[in-house]
């Protein structure tokens, strides 16, 4: 290859992404089969298996096999991390929450199978998600188990995603619009970031990194979590006024408060990039062919488009 053309140019991220997609969704379609009770495991099933980025699985997988260790060792927590998503978006979207009638162009779950149905189904899919790592993970020392379900259960828990969706539905209920860049880097950091965190985090512990890796790759992802929210608020405003009416109408109304409501569009954009370059620091010092994939995930969540 060209001489002096840094690596993740000649990385296929594309490739890279619909094969581990596909690997993914064949695990999560194995790890929860349509059994009794039904109506409560096609609940569950409507919801993790309908789509999305599989952001949260692919970062775990990949720092796993980044600091030396093999995907099947990072899957069923990958897996638990998906079935974890899928129940924050179901539980999000219920009346009492967000109160979102639709989830990736579909009905969202509790349209289809009802409010209490979407209530024990995501509280299914989160003792699910632990129960699969604890009896799934192969080849793995337990104590390292141990410490990826810890780890997990405090971000995602009432000082990590509870708590970013605690501050986040207090300050819609007062309007939004009164709080300062502080307040909503922690929404977003706890949101939205630790669950990218937890990713990494897992994939990094189940591969067998060392201490300095582990914090790295924890960098890296926050890094990556608030860049992804930052350019979701720019994506809202530069979105055609048509399409915006179409995904998001809610916030068409401004009683959200985003990024560029508060520091403009473009110092939010400069403000994307600095996250971008702090999260792929983190990653030099790796085997860059092995850092290609985080690197281009990167990018990928500073560049895309919609
Ligand atoms: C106990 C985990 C837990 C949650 C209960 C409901 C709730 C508390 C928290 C809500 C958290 C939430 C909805 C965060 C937003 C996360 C986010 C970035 C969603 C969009 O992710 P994408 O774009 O979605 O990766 P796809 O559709 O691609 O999967």
């Amino acid at each position: 290859h060209e001489k002096g053309k840094p690596q993740q140019n000649q990385f296929d991220f594309k490739a890279y992404m619909l094969e581990k997609i596909k690997i993914v969704n064949h695990a999560l379609d194995a790890a929860l089969p349509l059994t009794n009770p039904i109506k409560i495991h096609e609940s569950m099933r409507y919801s993790l298996l309908s789509g999305g980025k599989r952001i949260c699985p692919i970062v775990c997988i990949a720092a796993c096999e980044l600091v030396g260790g093999d995907e099947s060792a990072a899957m069923p927590s990958a897996c638990a991390l998906e079935m974890i998503h899928a129940m924050s978006l179901m539980h999000d979207d219920l009346p009492c929450m967000d109160n979102d009638d639709l989830r990736r162009g579909k009905p969202s779950n509790h349209v289809v199978f009802g409010e209490n149905a979407a209530v024990l189904a995501g509280y299914a899919l989160l003792a699910r998600a632990f129960e699969h790592i604890a009896t799934a993970t192969d080849g793995v020392a337990p104590a390292k188990v141990l410490r990826v379900i810890g780890e997990l259960a405090r971000l995602i828990g009432p000082e990590g995603v509870v708590a970013g969706q605690v501050a986040d539905l207090k300050c819609g209920g007062r309007g939004g619009l009164d709080i300062g860049l502080e307040e909503l880097e922690y929404i977003h950091l706890h949101k939205t970031a630790a669950s990218l965190e937890a990713s990494a985090v897992a994939g990094a512990i189940l591969g067998g990194a060392c201490e300095e890796e582990i914090e790295r790759l924890r960098k890296y992802s926050r890094c990556a979590g608030l860049m992804f929210q930052v350019v979701d608020d720019v994506l809202d405003v530069t979105k055609s006024s048509e399409e915006l009416g179409k995904t998001c109408g809610k916030d068409l109304m401004g009683n959200k408060m985003t990024f560029p409501k508060l520091i403009g569009v473009e110092r939010s954009r400069e403000y994307a990039n600095k996250l971008n370059v702090e999260a792929q620091e983190q990653l030099i010092g790796f085997d860059p062919d092995k850092a290609a994939p985080l690197m281009a995930l990167a990018n990928y969540i500073a560049q895309r488009q919609r």
